[in-house]
């Protein structure tokens, strides 16, 4: 059965190979230019950084260097339920120098587009069995965004032999070179 994480709620994940889903919806007309979500994987070491700028994956970097993280490809839209955008994760291959994988939403173009988070609705990160579809766990962010324009939606890090994901629903005004800067 699915475990649904609350902000700041940790859960081990006992398989090796997983799919993240994330979904949103998004209300367009409300600024009448398209409203495009992406999400991002930043592949990290041990001292919170990037292990190189190919282990940046995102929708001009699809796969991480070991073949361990695979950003299936970028969604321009958000309609629909279900995920939006998706990423496999491959525990087994991974470099064994990586301890973190950060998950981020932005918003494409937001400043430009003078768009936030206080417009996007329904937003989650799941975690299931691409074989079984069955969903490990479930956190849907609180809808308390208004200014925001780039959400850490979790985090997936190595304790030892385990690996857990922390529902981390943390945002800022900013965008991808901003978490680049940090990470890198
Ligand atoms: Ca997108
Ligand atoms: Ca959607």
């Amino acid at each position: 059965m699915a475990i649904n994480l609350q902000k700041g709620q940790r859960q081990a994940i006992n398989a090796p190979k997983f799919t993240i889903g994330l979904g949103w919806d998004v209300n367009s007309s409300s600024t009448g230019a398209s409203f495009d979500l992406d999400a991002s994987i930043f592949v990290m070491g041990d001292n919170k950084k990037l292990l190189s700028d190919q282990h940046f994956v995102f929708y001009n970097n699809l796969v991480s260097p070991d073949g361990s993280v695979e950003h299936t490809g970028d969604n321009l839209t958000g309609e629909g339920g279900g995920d939006d955008e998706q990423v496999k994760i491959d525990l087994s291959k991974i470099d064994s120098r990586v301890t973190e994988i950060c998950v981020v939403v932005t918003i494409h173009d937001a400043e430009t587009r003078r768009q936030n988070f206080g417009q996007v609705r329904n937003s989650y990160v799941r975690i299931f069995d691409p074989v079984t579809n069955e969903v490990i766990l479930k956190y849907e962010l609180e809808e308390d965004f208004s200014i925001e324009t780039a959400v850490e939606f979790g985090r997936i890090y190595k304790r030892g032999d385990e690996w857990k994901f922390e529902a981390v629903g943390v945002g800022m005004k900013g965008g991808l070179q901003d978490y680049l800067n940090k990470y890198n």
